[in-house]
């Protein structure tokens, strides 16, 4: 074992065994016996911690301490909360064909409030939030699916029977969070309310409160990406190492052209140039139709969705950018390739501020600029058919 694997395996069992101290959130119930009674097998339950535990770039060595904090995320109370959004995230976790083990973990941690879940409604679901506030104080984590409409003071988002603003509930809720995840890409950045002219005013989580928020971005975000970023909180209980936007870097330090399964086609410099046709067929390169997966920062391309099914890409369509910050403004025309755009947004179309990734608009320009000199060579080169 290495020396740095060896300090954190201290840090982990130091971490789980505090946590392993605390009361269940429901004393009849444990994420071991659900998993029993779904019938999954342990030794399903320790593949599915490997493969956790490499999502996570630890080394395999860690495989049973990631099994035992899987096992103790019933003692973590979680409040999720639904702003402005269309709920893909919640379904992004629970629609699966048969539960996994992701999507339970979640289920039962989430009981605690989470409007679309919790069989509570009405006044008893708002007393059940303003009790687990107060009872989970300092101990709770926070999620919160949407973007925050600001504009009318708040006005176009009011939840529950004291008409309470979202902005409001937020900024209560964060509180008494002992960390904060923003699960979606209009959490994280606003979203697709936020879209220009963004009439409701709408914002990310991280602009209207004022403690450190983890974005956890994608319209939706994968299961996997939700459950590893709950995951390494239990095991390091801070912060993860996070991104220019503050992404967790060990989900979204790569493009996701890096990992594409069509990657051979574009290095090959060969192209669907439209929809339907011959290059469609044999599963060519997206680029030409618009894929921005040279510009997203995300791991679709290697987990993709639904257990590892499918996701855009391999279903026909370039990637839409849905990870990056302002994509709905930036990244479109969505079937059109970026240089054209790029042009557009950075000589005077809509959104240019919008692209600076702090990572550097110089680098994502060079890119551009490479990749659609690539493109042009490429056909240049290749005998006319
Ligand atoms: Fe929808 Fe979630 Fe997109 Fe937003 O996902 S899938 S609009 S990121 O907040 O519900
Ligand atoms: Fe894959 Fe898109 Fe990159 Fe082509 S441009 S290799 S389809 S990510
Ligand atoms: Fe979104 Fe692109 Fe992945 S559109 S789901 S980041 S492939």
């Amino acid at each position: 074992m290495k020396k740095s694997d060896e300090s954190l395996k201290r840090i982990f069992s130091k971490r789980l065994k505090e946590l392993a101290k605390l009361p269940k959130i429901d004393e009849s119930k444990s994420i071991e016996s659900i998993i029993e009674k779904e019938g999954i097998s342990r030794r399903d339950f320790m593949k599915w911690a490997g493969a956790m535990t490499a999502f996570l770039g630890l080394s395999s060595t860690f495989t049973p301490t990631v099994a035992k904090a899987a096992k103790l995320a019933d003692r973590l109370p979680v409040i999720w909360l639904h702003m402005a959004e269309c709920t893909g995230c919640s379904e992004s976790l629970i629609r699966t064909a048969t539960p996994t083990i992701d999507s339970l973990i979640f289920d039962y941690i989430s009981l605690d409030y989470h409007e679309t879940l919790m069989a509570a409604s009405g006044w008893q679901a708002e007393e059940n939030l303003e009790n687990s506030i107060k009872k989970y104080h300092g101990r709770y984590i926070m999620m919160v699916e949407g973007g925050i409409p600001t504009g009318n003071a708040g006005s176009f988002l009011t939840i529950g029977g004291h008409g309470k603003k979202g902005e409001d509930i937020a900024k209560e809720t964060a509180e008494g969070a002992a960390a904060i995840f923003a699960i979606g890409t209009c959490s994280s950045f606003g979203g697709v309310q936020a879209a220009a002219p963004n009439p409701t005013g709408a914002v990310s989580l991280s602009k209207v409160i004022d403690k450190p928020v983890i974005n956890v971005p994608g319209c939706p975000p994968s299961a996997k990406n939700i459950v590893g970023t709950l995951l390494h909180f239990i095991l390091f209980g801070t912060l993860p190492a996070l991104d220019a936007f503050n992404r967790p870097k060990w989900a979204y330090g790569h493009r996701i052209h890096d990992l594409c399964e069509r990657r051979g086609h574009f290095d090959a410099g060969e192209f669907v140039e439209q929809f339907g046709d011959e290059g469609a067929k044999n599963g060519y390169c997206l680029y030409k139709v618009g894929c921005k997966g040279p510009y997203t920062f995300n791991n679709c391309s290697r987990e993709r969705f639904n257990q590892h099914t499918s996701w855009p890409v391999q279903a026909g369509h370039g990637c839409i950018g849905c990870s990056e910050p302002d994509f709905w403004d930036t990244m479109g025309p969505y079937e059109e390739p970026v240089a054209d755009h790029l042009y557009k947004t950075v000589f005077g179309g809509l959104g240019a501020d919008a692209t600076a990734d702090k990572v550097g608009l110089g680098l994502l320009t060079v890119t551009a600029i490479g990749i659609a000199a690539h493109a042009a060579i490429s056909v240049v080169k290749k005998p006319k058919e």
